[in-house]
């Protein structure tokens, strides 16, 4: 259903069960051994036409985007532009060095590495990059020669058959990657139980990955999660603070907060609280929130009614917890609004560590003035939360800049700009509960999808022994 419009069906989608998903794995173990022998160019090859034709179907598949899950326009095609960027620098990643060359120790022997791929990897993915994050896992997946076992959420089934479709189109063989609808217990548990599946790439909750990460646990599995965040920006006193503003803005109702990078804290030192607060209370209500579709709106709905009732339960915890709400704080039922899950910008302020508000992640439109004194209070403040996805500062005093870089627990960090916005070329992904150490995207890309082999040339003709001949 479209969000912003209940009415409106988007379209009906097969709640696939295990087996459905055995017939998927089947088809992936089935065209593995081919695709793993394919040279890497050859597999960029068939990506890079991927991207093209992504670039092609931008705008529609961004208005597609808009219709399923919600987010203006704009950013529906960024979403896009991020999966293209993806391919094209995946693709090149065919042509380049899958492995090292290693001197030895001893004469006349040499030691090597490449890259192997793990087998048929299982690739679950959330709503709120639909496009996005399916290409951050799958192309690396598939350049790194493994199958893939598809599962997109359940809110977003469209994008995700699009996106497949496009792949099957570049000339992708049959079976390589294979899409399976359905709810997470049933399809995505399923795909975490096969024993066929070697490892298992999830983005969503902290809740939902701590379930799979005890499951691969046991099975000895490879898991890479890419989790919540708590994120945060941080406004000095000698920030300027309108660049703050529209950055705090842009990062807390961007996507209605529906991104893991999203600043659901803004910490600001006591001078500037004033100014930024009644700047930013004023920003958020001028927000035109209303359909994505419609050029004008700036802010769409969230993905669904659940959603949109957890966003207002958080509200209340807020009000219960002596946060004063600034702004916002209601569910929009006005004859414009009624029929869409629509969310007011919602500003707290008084907001300190130890309140839920400060602490879980809402994953709306609400964000969280949390006063300080000082640039130490600030980092401590930052840091004081399970997650450490994206934290930023706003700042003009290179000195503390740069102590902010090193004593910002995230795995991003940004200077002057807001939690969101990463490009593929970086490493994306985060510390303590964001995730399990691993990173997509960036030239670390295949790594979640590989394995290493080393292997070792003896040349001499005799018996060469490794720490003894050497002593
Ligand atoms: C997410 O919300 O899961 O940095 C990903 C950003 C986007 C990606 C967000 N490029 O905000």
């Amino acid at each position: 259903m479209n969000p912003a419009d209940r009415g409106d069906v988007v379209g009906r989608f097969p709640r696939s069960d295990k087996a459905d998903l055995d017939d998927a794995v089947a088809a992936a173990e089935k065209a593995y051994p081919e695709w793993r022998r394919t040279p890497p160019p050859e597999r960029g090859q068939i990506i890079l036409r991927a991207a093209g034709l992504l670039k092609q179907r931008k705008d529609e598949l961004a208005r597609l985007m808009t219709r399923e899950m919600g987010k203006v326009l704009k950013e529906a095609g960024g979403d896009v532009q991020e999966a293209i960027d993806m391919g094209e620098f995946i693709a090149g990643m065919g042509r380049r060095p899958f492995g090292e060359a290693v001197p030895s120790e001893l004469r006349d022997k040499i030691s090597f590495t490449w890259r192997e791929p793990i087998g048929v990897v299982g690739c679950i993915t959330p709503w709120n990059f639909p496009i996005a994050i399916p290409s951050w896992k799958v192309f690396p997946a598939l350049m790194a020669g493994n199958a893939v076992v598809f599962k997109p959420a359940e809110d977003t089934p469209l994008c995700a058959l699009r996106f497949v479709e496009v792949l099957a189109e570049a000339g992708l063989p049959a079976g390589v990657v294979n899409l399976v609808h359905g709810l997470g217990e049933e399809a995505g548990g399923a795909l975490v139980e096969h024993p066929g599946v070697r490892a298992i790439s999830f983005t969503g909750s902290a809740e939902v990955g701590r379930i799979i990460a005890a499951r691969c646990g046991q099975l000895l599995k490879r898991v890479a999660l890419e989790l919540g965040g708590k994120n945060a920006i941080v406004v000095m006193d000698d920030a300027d603070i309108e660049l703050a503003v529209e950055g705090a803005q842009w990062a807390a109702f961007g996507t209605s907060g529906q991104r893991c990078t999203a600043a659901s804290r803004l910490i600001v030192q006591e001078r500037v609280l004033t100014d930024f607060s009644e700047l930013l209370r004023s920003r958020a209500e001028k927000m035109r929130v209303g359909s994505g579709l419609d050029p004008e709106v700036e802010m769409g709905p969230v993905i669904n009614r659940k959603q949109l009732e957890r966003v207002h339960s958080y509200t209340e915890v807020g009000v219960a917890e002596r946060a004063k709400l600034m702004t916002g704080g209601h569910i929009l039922d006005d004859a414009a609004h009624a029929s869409g899950n629509f969310y007011a910008p919602t500003v707290f302020t008084d907001v300190t560590p130890g309140m839920r508000i400060a602490q879980e992640e809402i994953f709306g439109p609400t964000t969280a003035i949390m006063p300080v004194a000082s640039f130490e209070q600030a980092i401590e403040y930052a840091n004081s939360t399970a997650y450490g996805l994206s934290l930023a500062i706003y700042t003009r005093d290179v000195n503390r800049a740069f102590k902010a870089m090193r004593e910002l627990e995230s795995g991003i960090v940004y200077v002057n700009a807001p939690t969101i916005g990463a490009e593929i070329q970086t490493p994306f992904g985060g510390v303590k509960n964001t995730g399990n150490g691993h990173r997509e995207a960036g030239t670390g890309a295949l790594d979640e999808f590989s394995e290493w082999k080393s292997i070792y040339v003896d040349y001499s003709g005799r018996l060469q022994k490794a720490q003894i001949d050497t002593a």
